[in-house]
């Protein structure tokens, strides 16, 4: 006789119909229910979501995050009770500030022990529940989270969280469920459906036309963008956008994103706020803090925001500087303000001269390409040149993103991703990346300080399970210089600088380079900057072999 169908059915078919491609999980003991329901999953060789077990919580949100960014698609993480959820809730609130979709799920007991015929395990009554709910530890990082409390809800409830994370302002959404429920009998509905997509919004026309006769009549516009290249269509579009009237682009200081290629002549860099003065129409293109301070917007110019939900309600402060809104699908936002300036019959501007910012930005100090310990930016140039042009890179660093951005070539879409909100989420991101596109080289570009807020040895773990060979390049300056360099803004003649004591900013850390070992990874330390051309392309062939490769390079600051 064919076993009867419980609640863990119930999330799987409800995951199944919501087309989730894994279940990403940091496990515990209440899901044995949705493990049976895999195993007959596996076993009746059915289609659905694959198990994908990662050993650290961080890990397992990072991972949905990441592979979430490269496919647009929504995944489901599973968590246990409310220790598990407290352990991932950095990589929670990374996703909700990313405005990445995504199912998240942990549980909890109705009957502590009390029920004759089942025993949750006396940890649930001793010290694993949390009063109301783990979902009220999640309350203020996701943009919904409740509980299940019947097997008669449990499909429905998971396909509505499941279809609610992928409407706009997309995000996290959290439930938790009971074992008991999940352990109960469960009729599949009649009228089973897949879930639709969600509908893409559209701005009105009107409010396009008089974007586009804005731009037109505009002596210098420019484009500001962060997040525009969060899915291929947005990055095309910019491109589409830019030259229909030959706008200079400019990327913000720190983007999610690539959101237009560098070699494009009208690239004009990462410092438009040295240059406010040039333009008088600003259009800030899917960027949630333009300026800063807030209130600092160019003076003198019209700012048109175009954004999907430009007000985001995750943030504790905004002003954006607003004259105008164009609200909508970004991709098809910037899409149709392109065809109506086109139809308008508009001839593009002569385009600007972007004066060389790129040749400004790689050149280096003489006698750099000798010096060990390496400077940062011999590094960003050797990977520049040395990466192939598809490379990703998950940037995980802090007073090195300046150059990481200026001079580590990219054309390419969906080339660089920063993790938002808290260190320790790039590994998780950049394992996420790797099992979205096998096919391209994955690189994690990490502070020292800001590995070790990683879970490694689970990352490298993970990777070697699953296959996921990444290459993970260590910005090593033996310090959190980011510190050092706040201190001194708030103290510049203070006790720490006059004697060199400083608190908070040394890293006595291993030789990273040996962390991989373990897993039949290669690993490199890199001192001497002639060797570093070597070093990636060793590095390159080892990802190459299906091994993580390590490069731990000595930098001077
Ligand atoms: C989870 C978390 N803890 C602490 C911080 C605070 N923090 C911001 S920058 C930074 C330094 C990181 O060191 P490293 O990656 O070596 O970068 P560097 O300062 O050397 O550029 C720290 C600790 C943070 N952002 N996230
Ligand atoms: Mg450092």
């Amino acid at each position: 006789m064919p076993q009867r169908k419980d609640g863990g059915d119930a999330i799987l078919e409800a995951l199944r119909k919501l087309d989730v491609d894994y279940i990403i999980s940091s496990p515990g003991s209440e899901w044995p229910s949705v493990w049976e329901a895999l195993a007959r999953q596996e076993i009746n060789e059915e289609p659905g979501p694959k198990y994908i077990n990662t050993w650290h919580e961080t890990l397992a949100v990072a991972m949905a995050q990441g592979y979430t960014r490269m496919t647009g698609r929504m995944q489901a993480v599973l968590l246990h009770a409310g220790v598990g959820v407290l352990q991932g809730s950095m990589g929670i609130h990374g996703a909700f500030q990313g405005e990445l979709p995504m199912i998240i799920a942990s549980g909890e007991t109705s009957t502590y022990g009390e029920a004759d015929d089942f025993d949750p395990g006396p940890q649930w009554l001793r010290n694993l529940s949390i009063v109301g709910g783990p979902n009220r530890l999640v309350d203020s990082i996701t943009k919904w989270s409740s509980r299940v409390t019947s097997a008669e809800t449990l499909y429905e409830t998971f396909s509505r969280a499941g279809e609610m994370a992928q409407r706009t302002p997309k995000g996290p959404t959290f439930l938790n469920v009971p074992m008991e429920t999940m352990l109960e009998e469960w009729t599949p509905p009649a009228n089973f459906r897949n879930k639709p997509v969600a509908p893409k919004t559209r701005p009105e026309t009107s409010d396009v036309e008089a974007i586009a006769d804005l731009v037109i009549g505009a002596n210098s516009p420019v484009i500001l963008a962060d997040s525009a290249g969060k899915t291929l269509e947005g990055f095309q579009a910019m491109i589409t956008l830019a030259e229909s009237l030959n706008i200079p682009v400019f990327e913000s200081e720190g983007p999610g994103y690539s959101n237009f290629p560098h070699n494009h002549p009208l690239h004009n860099g990462y410092d438009l706020k040295q240059r406010y003065a040039e333009f008088d129409v600003f259009l800030v293109v899917g960027t949630r803090a333009p300026w800063y301070p807030a209130s600092n917007s160019p003076t003198n110019s019209t700012v048109v925001v175009i954004d999907e939900n430009p007000i985001k309600e995750f943030m504790v402060y905004q002003d954006l500087g607003a004259d105008h809104y164009l609200e909508g699908d970004l991709p098809a936002s910037l899409e149709l303000l392109a065809e109506s300036i086109k139809s308008k019959g508009a001839k593009p501007k002569t385009i600007a001269n972007n004066s060389g910012v790129w040749e400004k930005y790689r050149a280096l100090n003489d006698g750099a390409d000798s010096s060990s310990p390496i400077e940062p930016g011999v590094l960003c140039n050797a990977l520049s040149e040395n990466m192939p042009a598809d490379a990703i890179y998950i940037d995980e660093t802090i007073v090195h993103r300046p150059q990481i951005l200026r001079r580590i070539n990219r054309d390419n879409p969906q080339s660089y991703l920063r993790p938002i909100g808290g260190l320790g989420q790039g590994l998780g991101t950049a394992l996420g990346v790797k099992l979205a596109t096998p096919e391209r080289p994955v690189v994690a570009l990490m502070g020292d300080g800001a590995l070790l807020y990683n879970p490694i040895t689970q990352a490298l773990g993970v990777a070697r399970e699953s296959n996921l060979p990444i290459m993970i390049v260590v910005f090593n300056n033996t310090s959190y210089a980011a510190m050092k360099r706040l201190h001194l803004s708030f103290y510049p003649d203070g006790d720490a600088a006059k004697s060199g004591i400083f608190h908070g900013v040394n890293i006595p850390g291993p030789d990273y380079q040996e962390l991989v070992t373990p897993f039949g990874g290669h690993g490199e330390r890199v001192e001497d900057p002639k060797r570093l051309a070597g070093a990636i392309k060793d590095g390159l062939a080892a990802v190459a072999e299906g091994r993580v490769a390590i490069l731990d390079v000595a930098l001077s600051g």
